[in-house]
């Protein structure tokens, strides 16, 4: 299939703002052009693909940014800043879209699923988060409706976020697991990934690592650095040790030494990519059964699930977790989580749609 992927208009692919749905788009990129279908991206200038991802077409779109929706009220409108980004991107897609068989929109926005309905070429929307507006929500319920074969979910707990009148399609999500190096032996540390935010709890994890004794290596980028020093504050100097944003090679480096990953979110985190990528490099979790981490994680085997929010839950499950078997941490996600597997989950999806609208 001609397939054109629509991005995230929050941050340029490569730029770690896109959040998960840049690893989601890079992964799904690679996966379908390695099975012979031909990829275009549109995505912000500046958008870079990894190797992988060289046989597709990049277009650049100039605009700006997109605010995004994890930091608006549940209840605010939607909002097209000025030279909007979002608005460009769809202008492009819409003019072009003749030259396709089907577009995937990556982009958690309120304009692309309301422009389903009316596009000649089919508009598949792969959803990127849980519910966190209500205008959203809305508009991905109208679409269920009209349009249901065009939404597809990576978890059962995301997709139970929405108003939908039907089982949805969830196909997971992909990693290109050779970037992942497995590492058998941990050092005495415990690990946090994820954007530096409220909404993924990062002050459990420090109060767990605090009362372990414990270091906490710390990778993302830090949105919020008020929340971020908040968090510091609450735990002795020296706990935790801040990484920064690191490109795949040098996280999975860093991360592959650790002993636990701890995973704390406090939104209905939709699939949980850093999960995963410990996972790859052997790292068992302790995560709050929360969200889509709560559907990869098998408790017990790859990691343990704590009661959300409960702290001394979490401190006994990264306690359980240091002692299961980091080989296993590796068979699970080369069964589940390869991109090769994901982009058979998408060509199933798209393919079914294509032939449909036929
Ligand atoms: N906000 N408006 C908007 N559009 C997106 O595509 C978007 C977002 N916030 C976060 C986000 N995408 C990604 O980080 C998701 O992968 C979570």
């Amino acid at each position: 299939m001609r397939i054109l992927v629509v991005s995230t208009p929050v941050g340029a692919l490569g730029s770690g703002r896109g959040g998960g749905v840049e690893i989601t788009a890079l992964a799904l990129v690679a996966g379908l052009l390695d099975r012979g279908h031909r990829l275009t991206v549109l995505a912000a200038e500046g958008s870079r693909l990894p190797e992988s991802c060289s046989g597709a077409v990049i277009w650049g779109e100039r605009g700006t940014d997109q605010p995004s929706w994890q930091h608006r009220p549940r209840n605010a409108p939607v909002e097209l800043p000025a030279d909007a980004l979002l608005g460009r991107l769809w202008r492009r897609a819409l003019t072009h879209q003749a030259g396709f068989d089907v577009i995937l929109n990556l982009a958690y926005d309120w304009l692309p699923l309301w422009l389903t309905p009316h596009t000649a070429t089919p508009l598949a929307h792969l959803v990127s988060m849980g519910s966190v507006a209500a205008v959203m929500d809305a508009v991905i319920a109208e679409i269920a409706r009209s349009h249901p074969r065009h939404l597809a979910f990576h978890t059962a707990a995301q997709a139970a976020d929405f108003d939908l009148p039907q089982p949805p399609r969830l196909v997971g999500n992909g990693f290109d697991l050779s970037r992942y190096q497995f590492q058998a032996e941990p050092e005495p540390l415990l690990g946090w990934a994820g954007r530096i935010a409220p909404e993924k709890g990062l002050e459990d994890a420090a109060a767990a690592a605090a009362r372990l004794g414990l270091p906490l290596v710390v990778w993302g980028l830090e949105e919020d650095a008020a929340y971020a020093r908040r968090v510091e504050a609450l735990v002795p100097p020296g706990t935790i040790h801040w990484r920064g944003f690191l490109p795949t090679e040098r996280l999975q480096a860093e991360l592959g030494r650790c002993a636990v990953l701890l995973n704390t979110p406090k939104w209905n985190e939709a699939f949980g990519n850093v999960v995963v990528e410990a996972l790859a490099c052997g790292v068992p979790v302790a995560a709050y059964a929360r969200g889509g981490p709560a559907e990869l994680v098998q408790d017990g085997v790859t990691g343990v699930l704590a009661e959300p929010d409960d702290v001394d839950a979490l401190v006994a499950a990264v306690r359980r977790a240091r002692g299961l078997d980091r080989r296993r941490c590796r068979a699970w996600v080369e069964a589940h989580c390869s991109q090769q597997a994901f982009a058979a989950r998408i060509e199933d999806w798209l393919s079914a749609l294509v032939e449909g609208h036929r």
